[in-house]
């Protein structure tokens, strides 16, 4: 019958396999003996999925019978990672799969290997989506992730004579089967066109929005299992069809093809992820997904996961859509389109309602990564949204004429509206006046914020701001990804850490243990060695057996200064082979990097070029053989990320103080017990005084320092002039010899070292030494270093996502989980 519940196959090795075998001959239709390792993958996949539907189907209905106040986070980015073994831990599957694959004469491990991880973001933002939904799953809270289902994700990328060469990420081509797709429950999106009035039925002055054109947006539903907690929450991505119009115009038209082409015109919008994370160029394209997926995503909420007969003035108990960034943020004008023109509310009724619906996270301090969009686009794609903006502008203007009378000034600098260089929304202010909090990332980024960002409005509105620190996942982070580490804590402290990550403090003690020390040591060794495997598998990298990791993996950008590090590299290599280092007096460190850059970021690939040729040079010098390596593996990702980060004793976070607006690499870092060297940024800031000083390496200028030597200006050639030691490193990579003797090819780089050096690069220089020669000397004692690196462990559970979803729930959600707390 039709109310029979759906429930999960047998948790046990033969309900497995018996399972899988039934997946693979029918859903595969192979035998186990003609079945390949991607039909053995799938039917896993498939299987797995299968115990995760019972759990999935109750939450929703428990969702929609509980009428409890949902989080609609609404992101372009989600950088999942893979799925298989995410969903193995959430269910406690992963020993019946082993034993049961085992029984079949397959290793599981081989079949993790085959999956392509969905890489649907760029970096740090994407990759905190997917903490958080991963955290609000095992926390209970009601949340559905709204997104675009990109057909091929972030770039592959791999190195031609160590240049950067990006390929198309074909995640989907060996089949999807994590995903659920919906067609007929697709959704209509309008574009372009244009407005007019009229009166309505009531005698009521109206406008409508008149389209040209339009898209449909095919939901893909996604599991997101909560860890061993029984509920799986939704993640919805949408993707782009062409409309029955489309259809029509192939038949009306003599020109067939062009009208078939036209169809791959509509299915253009969520063909590719932008791989810019920070200069966003003002692409039509990009401006379509955004208002693609939000369109989708409120229409779905509205018509779909409300009831019917619902009353939309009821609307902010029900929801709050948490805009990552502000490339949501055309679900504003949005929403209130659809209130205004569509529900035929007041103006006032309409904006009320909507100003409580949304919240704004912002992620950047960098002036050129705030989003405008020139007038002249948006208004012709989306030309009641502009109207609809200006409107609120000039509400938003008036009231605050009237609280600083006169004050023409600050009126240009509040106006939503940018006069010059050309007439654009400026999305970061639409999102300020419409949330009803505003959030940064760290506590050092959410002061700036503040103070430099948005000054005008944290004074207009001072309890709109606020701060939650970013967190990541103990459960891919720690528990997936280092494995031995996490038995040695469920060892000493019992499992509650993995959904309650502040309880690592009752490892404390244990840094004074000998016995425990020696564990902790052995453990990083097995790291190294399935790190040191994996790289030799993966891209033929040999790392030596013994030597210090020392870690810098994050987008390649000028303001992260990987620049700082290669002169760093640079300077040791030059010292030892000139004769002034003793090779031997230092530790042998490994120096491992992996970055992509934006493919329009001329810089950053040269940059990447850089390392890898310096990688060459170096590896390739007997002088210095044992002492210096340096390993890029191409194609950075979750999935390398997870071996990567278990691996490392050292971490680099090394940005220009007052750039990073949080980081959450750091994070991974200290969890899995490296030392992290850093600047006073984002949250290296929160992370060292947890840690505790002498557990962390800090150097370089603070953020106010910073602020007084551009202000004073910056002379970057000074610092070449009078360091000796800066000098011989920057003319050995100008004298061309990391480039076969042509000093042409990193001239740019140093160049623009010299006489620019936006991100005071050369100014940190010598601090930054000076703390590697500390984090050299602390090395040398081992059980000091393992102490400290214990202790990173033990007071970094602050850093947990479920932490941060708490305080997103506390300062801005107000929604509480199902269960209680
Ligand atoms: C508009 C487009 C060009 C664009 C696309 C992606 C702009 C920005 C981005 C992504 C930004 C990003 O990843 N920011 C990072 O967010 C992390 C999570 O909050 C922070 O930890 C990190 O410091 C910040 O750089």
């Amino acid at each position: 019958n039709s109310t029979a519940p759906v429930t999960a196959p047998q948790h046990s090795v033969e309900g497995f396999v018996k399972e899988f075998l039934r997946e693979l001959h029918f859903g595969q239709g192979v035998t186990l003996e003609r079945a390949s390792v991607n039909d053995e993958y799938l039917a896993l996949a498939r299987t797995v999925r299968e115990y995760l539907m019972a759990r999935w189907l109750e939450t929703v209905r428990r969702q929609r019978d509980a009428q409890a106040k949902s989080v609609a986070y609404l992101s372009a980015e989600y950088l999942l990672g893979r799925q298989l073994d995410n969903a193995l831990i959430a269910t406690d599957m992963t020993e019946i799969v082993e034993e049961g694959l085992a029984s079949l004469g397959i290793e599981l491990s081989t079949l993790r290997e085959q999956e392509v991880e969905p890489g649907l973001g760029n970096g740090g933002l994407g990759r905190l989506a997917a903490c958080f939904v991963d955290s609000l799953a095992t926390m209970s809270v009601p949340c559905i992730g709204y997104g675009i289902r990109y057909e091929y994700g972030i770039f592959r990328q791999t190195f031609v004579d160590g240049f950067q060469v990006e390929q198309a990420d074909t995640w989907l081509t060996l089949g999807a089967p994590w995903e659920f797709p919906h067609p007929e429950a697709a959704v209509t999106v309008h574009f372009g066109g244009s407005t007019e009035r009229y009166t309505d039925d009531d005698g009521v002055e109206r406008t409508r929005w008149v389209p040209a054109w339009d898209v449909l947006g095919v939901p893909y539903n996604y599991m997101v299992p909560g860890y061993q907690n029984g509920r799986v929450n939704t993640l919805r991505l949408w993707s782009a069809r062409a409309t029955k119009a489309f259809d029509l115009a192939i038949f009306n038209s003599g020109e067939y093809v062009d009208a078939v082409r036209a169809q791959t015109f509509a299915e253009n919008i969520s063909k590719v992820l932008y791989p810019e994370d920070s200069t966003p160029q003002g692409k039509e394209l990009r401006l379509q997904q955004q208002y693609f997926f939000v369109a989708c995503s409120i229409r779905d909420f509205v018509d779909n996961v409300l009831p019917a007969d619902f009353d939309l003035h009821n609307l902010p108990d029900r929801i709050i859509f948490q805009l990552n960034d502000t490339h949501p943020v055309i679900a504003v004008p949005e929403l209130m389109r659809i209130l205004v023109d569509e529900k035929k509310w007041d103006w006032d009724e309409a904006w009320a309602v909507t100003q409580k619906c949304f919240a704004y996270t912002c992620h950047t301090l960098l002036p050129e990564a705030l989003e405008v969009w020139p007038v002249a686009l948006l208004g012709k794609l989306l030309p009641r949204h502009l109207e609809i903006i200006y409107r609120i502008n000039d509400d938003f203007l008036a009231e605050v004429a009237q609280r600083y009378p006169g004050d023409e000034l600050r009126l240009r600098r509040m106006s939503i509206i940018a006069e010059y260089p050309e007439r654009s929304v400026r999305m970061a202010f639409l999102a300020t006046v419409a949330g009803a909090k505003v959030n940064g990332v760290a506590a050092l980024h959410s002061q700036l914020l503040r103070d430099k960002v948005l000054p005008d409005f944290s004074e207009y509105w001072p309890d709109k701001f606020t701060n939650v620190t970013n967190g990541v996942t103990p459960r891919r982070f720690v528990r997936l990804a280092n494995p031995a580490l996490s038995e040695l804590i469920t060892d000493a402290i019992g499992p509650g850490w993995l959904t309650d990550l502040a309880r690592l403090r009752e490892m404390e003690p244990l840094a004074d243990d000998a016995e425990f020390r020696e564990k902790f040591r052995a453990v990083k060794a097995h790291n190294k060695q399935r790190l040191s495997a994996l790289l030799q598998r993966r891209d033929g990298i040999t790392l030596p057996g013994d030597a210090m990791l020392d870690v810098m993996v994050k987008r390649l950008h000028e303001y992260k200064r990987q620049t700082l590090k290669v002169l760093h590299i640079v300077s040791l290599y030059e010292r030892i082979i000139s004769g002034e280092l003793d090779p031997t007096s230092i530790p042998p460190r490994v120096f491992a990097f992996g970055a992509k850059a934006a493919p329009g970021y001329k810089m950053a690939k040269q940059t990447i070029a850089l390392i890898n040729h310096v990688g060459r040079v170096v590896n390739d010098d007997p002088r210095v053989k044992g002492a210096l390596t340096v390993v890029f593996p191409p194609n950075y990702n979750v999935t390398l990320a997870e071996t990567l980060i278990p691996a490392a004793d050292l971490s680099e976070q090394i940005s220009l103080a007052g750039k990073e607006a949080s980081g959450t690499g750091n994070m991974k870092f200290a969890l899995n017990g490296a030392l992290t060297i850093g600047t006073d940024d984002g949250a290296n800031v929160e992370i060292r005084e947890l840690v505790g000083d002498e557990n962390f390496f800090l150097f370089g200028l603070v953020e106010p320092e910073v602020d007084a030597l551009v202000t004073a200006g910056y002379h970057p050639s000074s610092y070449y002039e009078e360091n000796p030691t800066l000098r011989r490193a920057i003319d050995r990579i100008a004298s061309g010899a990391f480039a076969g003797g042509d000093r042409t090819v990193f001239e740019p780089i140093v160049s623009n070292l010299l006489h620019e050096d936006r991100f005071l690069v050369l100014a940190d220089f010598q601090a930054y030494l000076d703390a590697q020669d500390r984090v050299d000397a602390a090395y040398r004692d081992t059980e000091a270093w393992t102490r400290s690196a214990i202790l990173n462990v033990a007071r970094s559970g602050y850093f947990s996502s479920d932490r941060a979803m708490w305080d997103y729930i506390d300062r801005i959600w107000h929604s509480q989980p199902l269960a209680a707390r």
